[in-house]
């Protein structure tokens, strides 16, 4: 759809979600309170934001629109500390969730008549019945496998030959790792609901032998699908009939132009049950509104190169685990199995970076001298290095992998 027909209907879809929220949700009758409806989409910068505070002061259904009885499903998000946040679908937003989510897969190149191992967790998380769902509706096999019980999912890949696979990136590796070099039947990964970056990406590619794509989305705004890179891989295309994409200034909240980094923030334009408002996802990105050299003229955001909160503060020096992973991966020698351990020495925060070497038989000491190197240069910070065997680092078992291991508090 050509953008000014676009903002069309996104125009309309913003005025009745802004409605629907002033009507049924107490908290957002109070906030919009002397704030007129939108009449043009430049006008949401008005509006507060939603965080994710919002979502724990209000559980478990504080924010819905509708009464319980009219929803067909809810999720859970377990934060890091205490309540879950949950979120709610009707029957309507659960089907418009699988035609995001279809778009997502066929954009990626995965076709009907295919099968899907679907590696996502099932259950309270919206990845697993998330991709489950677009795929049925994309006429796309599943094989609803869940995370976890690495043995048996390469056994099932071997023996059931699915096309297309889904699962975290960091668990693609831990399976390729078990799937070794032998040939499989895959042709298409649909990864994401973590941060990667390019040379994680080329590595997986490399190792099972696929076209890998990145997928984002977060429970808040509906799970999986809120974009999605298409197979030509330029920057992820958000399903923006559906979600309505902003970008911020991290301190100031201030709208930034296309193409800087800021905090994303979302905001829903057809969702019934569970509509959301500038939803502050912390995750940190730019996004551009050129047309994509695949015709699509839905915006597009870059990858999440980390979020506002993921931030180390290494001797006064800002660095996002994603800087550290791009650097390691363009040694050679050094594996894609890391991790980030942070410590508090006094008042600084000392940073040692735990890295596999690629092979048993490695120069430990070269590689060391190799990475600090290339470390300062591109961080600009000294950091403590330890080469480790292959297998020493911990692996992703099915589900959300975290490169940081935070030791400050010992
Ligand atoms: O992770 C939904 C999802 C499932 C996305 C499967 C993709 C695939 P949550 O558990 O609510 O939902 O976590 C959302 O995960 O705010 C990001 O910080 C992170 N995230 C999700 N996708 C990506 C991605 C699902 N492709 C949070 N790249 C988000 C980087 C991602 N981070």
């Amino acid at each position: 759809m050509p953008r000014d027909q676009l903002e069309t209907v996104q125009l309309q879809r913003l005025q009745t979600t802004v409605r629907r929220l002033r009507d049924h949700v107490p908290l957002m009758t109070k906030r919009l309170e002397g704030l007129a409806d939108p009449s043009s989409l430049d006008d949401l910068a008005d509006y507060p934001f939603l965080r994710k505070t919002d979502l724990r002061d209000n559980y478990p259904f504080g924010l819905f629109t509708v009464d319980r009885s009219e929803l067909a499903r809810v999720h859970a998000s377990s934060g890091t500390s205490g309540k879950p946040t949950v979120v709610g679908y009707t029957k309507e937003d659960l089907a418009i969730w699988d035609e995001c989510v279809a778009r997502c897969l066929r954009g990626a190149g995965v076709e009907p008549g295919w099968w899907l191992h679907n590696a996502y967790g099932y259950g309270l998380f919206t990845g697993g019945l998330g991709l489950h769902g677009g795929a049925e509706e994309a006429g796309i096999g599943v094989v609803p496998v869940s995370g976890g019980n690495t043995e048996r999912q390469v056994t099932l890949i071997q023996d059931f030959a699915p096309e297309s696979i889904c699962c975290t990136p960091s668990y693609a590796l831990t399976l390729a790792e078990l799937l070794q070099d032998a040939p499989n039947s895959l042709k298409v990964g649909i990864l994401g609901a973590e941060p990667w970056t390019e040379e994680m990406r080329q590595s997986i590619e490399e190792q099972l032998d696929i076209v890998a794509v990145n997928i984002y989305g977060l429970s808040e705004v509906i799970g999986p699908g809120v974009s999605c890179e298409t197979a030509d891989r330029q920057g992820l295309v958000i399903m923006e009939d559906h979600f309505l994409p902003e970008v911020v200034d991290p301190d100031t909240g201030a709208p930034l132009p296309d193409g800087e980094i800021g905090v994303l923030v979302l905001t829903s334009l057809t969702k019934q049950a569970f509509p959301i408002l500038r939803y502050w996802t912390g995750d940190l990105c730019s996004i551009t509104r050129e047309p994509s050299p695949c015709g699509r003229t839905h915006a597009r955001m870059s990858a999440i190169v980390g979020r506002a909160d993921d931030m180390l503060v290494i001797r006064g020096v800002n660095v996002y685990p994603s800087q550290v992973e791009h650097t390691l991966l363009g040694v050679d020698g050094a594996s894609p199995h890391f991790q980030l351990v942070v410590r508090r020495e006094g008042t600084l925060d000392t940073l040692t970076i735990r890295v596999e070497s690629e092979s048993d038989g490695a120069d430990s000491d070269a590689l060391t001298s190799t990475i600090k190197a290339a470390m300062q240069s591109s961080l600009g910070i000294g950091v403590a290095v330890s080469v480790e065997p292959p297998g020493s680092v911990p692996r992703s078992e099915g589900g959300k992998l975290s490169r940081t291991s935070d030791q400050r508090a010992l």
